[in-house]
């Protein structure tokens, strides 16, 4: 089987999307996500550019090679960019693969190991009441883990907390919006949030709370003692994660489960989070870190120190992006738990996929691949619109982590 064309699919049904498809000589194509929220367009160019014309001709079930090709002769290693185009390669290389060979991917990553991927969503709310009542809802759709997130009283607007009346969606058109950021409102406010969501409704629910790279060690270790009493299932992005070692300071002063790696594009990102225990989740997706190729070495090397995974999942990461992870989540020993941020009805339209919920659980579907297809005639009927993600400011105006 020879690959003999790779084009890309960019279009925006309610978000950017950047759809690799790559044709072999047998008929069978595969799809690849290349979707950088904010930077779509310097994935789509590296890739144009630089990558898919090294394509033609080879032999698509080389996923091994192909992917050393790419990361090797690239020269100039790593980074969002880079690891984001050879992922969209790979995935759709594994794509053609389970097709040929008539077998859905997970029986190509070690098989099913277990009946359904454990998926939490995200609940939000301008204040507790109404995040108390989003958690609910989600609890009674058959979520058993659910991610918490409420407004900070004093802080005009919140990570995580939609516009009113419409679904949470980051990434805004436009010039980057500027949104507020206080620590210490923040850091008073958060464990009043969950010891509400404890008293309402019990300890069985997993809850989750995501930070999003927004305090100092020291602080962050402050948040995980306090939130001690409401044992969520992990805190996540609770500082910059660069500075692996800063994670030790964290560690020394809590034992509230700690997950992060959604910006991370490589394993060497996490490389020493994971050896020295600093971590309990690794986040680092599909999409962003390197394709399935290399997001099964990484499972395989957190699974020494006991790390587990729990991929990035949320709308701007493709259908293509979620049923991958579904079906290495479904196969990897080290599972933890996988985000499920529901796409549109309009992506889901663009991006017809097997993958299904039941009571708290998601399950990849058995068809050959993936089993994704994109509507190219419905995709080109919303165009690519430049968006960024917002920025954050302190009250005093001082730029901080978004
Ligand atoms: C999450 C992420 C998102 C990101 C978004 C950036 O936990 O799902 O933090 O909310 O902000 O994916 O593009
Ligand atoms: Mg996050």
């Amino acid at each position: 089987m020879k690959i003999t064309a790779a084009r890309l699919i960019v279009c925006s049904p309610d978000r950017n999307f950047v759809t690799l498809r790559i044709d072999t000589d047998e008929g069978i194509y595969g799809l690849g996500d290349a979707t950088l929220n904010g930077r779509e367009l310097a994935v789509a160019a590296y890739l144009e550019e630089h990558v898919l014309p090294c394509l033609i001709g080879r032999d698509p079930f080389q996923t091994e090679d192909i992917w050393q090709y790419l990361y090797r002769g690239a020269y100039w290693r790593r980074g969002p960019v880079t690891m984001t185009s050879i992922a969209a390669v790979d995935v759709a290389l594994w794509d053609i693969k389970g097709k040929a060979l008539n077998t859905p991917l997970y029986n190509l990553l070690g098989g099913r190991s277990r009946e359904g991927v454990l998926v939490y969503t995200h609940a939000n709310g301008r204040d507790i009441p109404e995040a108390l009542d989003s958690v609910r809802k989600y609890m009674d759709e058959g979520y058993l883990a659910v991610r918490a997130q409420a407004g900070v009283p004093g802080v005009a607007s919140s990570y995580g907390v939609p516009k009113a009346g419409k679904p949470y969606e980051p990434a805004e058109r436009g010039l980057p919006s500027e949104s507020l950021w206080s620590t210490e409102k923040y850091l008073n406010f958060a464990p009043s949030l969950f010891e509400k969501l404890r008293v309402e409704l019990g300890s069985d629910v997993h809850l989750l709370h995501d930070v999003h790279h927004r305090l100092t060690p020291i602080e962050a270790a402050r948040l995980g003692k306090s939130l001690e009493p409401f044992h969520l299932f992990w805190m996540e992005d609770p500082c910059p994660a660069e500075l692996q070692e800063s994670f030790e300071l964290i560690r020394r002063h809590t034992t509230t489960p700690i997950a992060t790696g959604e910006v991370f594009n490589s394993l060497w990102d996490a490389h020493d989070l994971m050896r020295h225990h600093l971590i309990d989740y690794i986040r680092m997706t599909i999409v962003h870190g390197g394709g399935i190729t290399h997001a099964k070495k990484t499972a395989d090397f957190a699974a020494l120190y006991q790390v587990r995974t729990g991929y990035h999942g949320a709308t701007d990461l493709s259908p293509i992006t979620m049923a991958a992870a579904l079906h290495l989540g479904l196969a990897v020993h080290n599972f933890g738990i996988q985000e499920h941020m529901h796409h549109s009805p309009l992506t889901d339209g663009v991006f017809t996929h097997q993958y299904t919920f039941d009571a708290g659980y998601m399950h990849p579907g058995n068809a050959p691949g993936l089993g994704v297809e994109i509507d190219e005639a419905l995709a080109a009927k919303y165009p690519y619109q430049r968006a960024y993600l917002p920025v954050a400011r302190k009250l005093d105006g001082t730029l901080t982590d978004w």
